[in-house]
């Protein structure tokens, strides 16, 4: 009777493996020309999540295929490593399909091992013909995703409050500036694999410190004042960091959640330093805290309906969150719902949040130069939102190219347009220009130039008011040439086409790393952009400094602490929104 099921079911196999195969091979050809995904976006989304190691939740589903326990917590963790990124940590799915076992089981082992084996031209990596997986690791991921995905643990205010530490208490921090550091033209470089931040002397180019920060740290921020600096790990750990003190270091710390991305601090007038927010991937939730201690002091989930089909959606990660410079608002940006939350902190007690509901997936984005609109990539929308921070509505939807990347963008004055804000692409080589300037005919906020550089794989993009320059990066650019290099635009003559900067070779590295060129970041003065010349943790890694009216180099800065270095962050242009 058993031989005569399995029968059956290989012969059900084989007629659907006789389908997919072909399938299957197209796909793999045509790796390069993925419908809607690029290899760059996949390589960028397939980050790792920390939660691999959390403990959780696992309901047991009899009709998912037998796994030992072993086989069980190998896969979870190969799933929060390399699929969690694309399908989520519930697998509902975000640039990946959703894969509930409802879904997968009806797929059956096999056909899952075909897909996860060669990928698909929906943007599937090729996980076993690329090499990335053997058969065996194939077939265990097939089996893995038809079971009930495992539910991490929700992370609340006692959760929080366990892992709250003030090291040096207000009342011992140092009444003034006891060092000679210009801060307000430091750089917090982060050293993503050491879970560190570099605080690097911007007239000097030495390194002050080397500051402990969370995993696979992220991003810096800086408070109102220029005085706190705030980093988060993709631990959701965020440092608070003292520049005042004669060696800048931790004043204080605490995690939010398990995973996160986001943090922020209060800018209006009259709460200047007052508060910090915090956004996390897991749980789907911001956090408010004490600006001075980090204690956290209201937490809301994102948990709701998504802005098109209005279904409810478990999991909406918290992306982008800026401060609002005309309200006692913090902009949160929530990606699988595609809503911008404009959360009124003047009242903990009875938020008020104005949610404006705008396109998936929210990403990343910055101000335009009058800091009333943010400009939010919708990534998966191929669209960037703007958000009028003073009417607290969605000014416009605007359509560009694929996959917008803009960082926080950048804003100059266009010779024939006016205020521009400009984002770069992840998924093809142009540049939007958008006309920021709501008193020019036709009201602005729509697209008014596209630039052609060097290539898709752009994160980030930037300019100064000093600066006659545009900088593009393209580290996820499958060229080396081109993701070791970056495209300089001359503002007042656009179409001119852009100038190329060899960074990487310019940083002169002995080993051979991928050296991707990340980050253009100006200093305080807007005469001197950074890069990092990215690496991977055994390689030696640098930061190139260019003299922006001549376009020659400036300076390199090595040292054997500066290990994987991606975003910088200059005190004074993070504080100021200076892009
Ligand atoms: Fe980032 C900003 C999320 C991978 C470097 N990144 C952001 C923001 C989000 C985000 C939501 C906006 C924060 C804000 O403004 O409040 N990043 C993610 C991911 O989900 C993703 C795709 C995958 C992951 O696993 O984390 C990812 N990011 C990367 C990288 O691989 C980068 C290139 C290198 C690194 O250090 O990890 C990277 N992300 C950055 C940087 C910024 C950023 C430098 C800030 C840009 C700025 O100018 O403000």
């Amino acid at each position: 009777m058993k031989t005569l099921k399995s029968l059956k079911r290989y012969a059900t196999l084989a007629a659907m493996l006789l389908v997919v195969a072909p399938l299957a091979a197209q796909a793999q050809d045509k790796t390069h020309e993925k419908k809607g995904v690029t290899e760059a976006e996949l390589k960028y989304q397939a980050g790792a999540s920390p939660l691999a190691t959390e403990p959780m939740y696992q309901s047991s589903n009899p009709k998912a295929p037998p796994m030992t326990l072993a086989e069980f917590d190998s896969a979870r963790k190969i799933y929060f490593e390399r699929c969690a990124g694309c399908h989520g940590v519930l697998r509902k799915g975000a640039t990946g399909k959703p894969l509930t076992p409802d879904l997968t089981q009806e797929k059956g082992t096999e056909y899952l091992k075909v897909f996860i084996a060669y990928g698909s031209p929906a943007g599937m990596p090729n996980w076993q013909t690329s090499g990335e997986m053997d058969e065996k690791t194939v077939d265990m991921m097939a089996r893995y995703i038809q079971h009930d995905a495992p539910t991490p643990p929700e992370f609340g205010m006692a959760e929080m409050k366990a892992t709250w530490k003030v090291l040096v208490p207000p009342a011992q921090r140092p009444k003034k500036k006891m060092n000679d550091y210009n801060i307000s033209n430091i750089f917090s470089t982060t050293l993503r694999d050491t879970g560190e931040v570099a605080l690097i002397d911007g007239d000097t180019k030495k390194i002050i410190n080397i500051v402990s920060t969370g995993y696979a740290v992220h991003i810096t921020r800086t408070s109102a004042s220029g005085r706190y600096l705030f980093v988060i790990g993709r631990d959701a750990k965020i440092n608070m960091i003292d520049l005042w003190m004669p060696k800048p270091g931790n004043v204080a710390e605490v995690r939010i959640g398990l995973e996160a991305r986001s943090v922020d601090t209060s800018k209006f007038k009259g709460y200047e330093d007052k508060l910090a927010i915090a956004g996390a991937y897991w749980p789907p939730q911001f956090v408010i805290m004490d600006g001075a201690t980090l204690e956290p002091k209201k937490i809301v989930s994102t948990r709701g309906m998504t802005v098109d089909t209005q279904e409810f959606h478990p999991e909406p990660r918290v992306a982008a969150i800026v401060a609002s410079h005309f309200k006692p608002e913090f902009v949160v940006n929530v990606k699988e719902t595609g809503k911008t939350l404009m959360v009124d902190y003047s009242n903990l007690e009875a938020l008020k949040i104005t949610e404006i509901g705008s396109a998936r997936y929210l990403h990343d984005g910055g101000w335009d130069s009058s800091k009333r609109y943010f400009m939010v990539a919708a990534n998966q929308s191929n669209k960037i939102a703007a958000i009028d921070a003073k009417e607290g509505k969605l000014r416009a939807l605007i359509e560009v190219g694929k996959i917008p990347h803009p960082g926080r963008g950048a804003n100059f004055m266009h010779p024939q347009h006016g205020a521009v804000w400009a984002t770069s692409h992840l998924g093809d080589e142009t540049i939007a220009l958008i006309s920021t300037d709501a008193k020019r005919k036709g009201g602005g906020f729509k697209l008014v130039q596209s630039l052609k550089g060097q290539g898709g794989g752009s994160l980030f993009i930037k300019t100064h008011p000093k600066s006659q320059h545009l900088y593009v990066d393209t580290p996820l650019n499958p060229e080396a040439a081109i993701s070791q290099s970056v495209a300089v635009f001359d503002i007042k003559n656009l179409d001119k086409g852009f100038t190329v900067l060899p960074i990487a070779q310019w940083a002169d590295l002995k080993d051979d790393g991928a050296k991707r060129v990340v980050q253009p970041e100006y200093n305080k003065a807007g005469d001197e952009v950074w890069f990092a010349v990215w690496s991977a943790k055994n390689k030696e890694s640098a930061l190139v400094v260019v003299d922006d009216k001549t376009l020659k180099l400036k300076a390199v800065i090595k040292d054997p602490r500066l290990i994987t270095p991606t975003g910088h962050f200059n005190v004074h242009n993070t504080q100021h929104d200076v892009y």
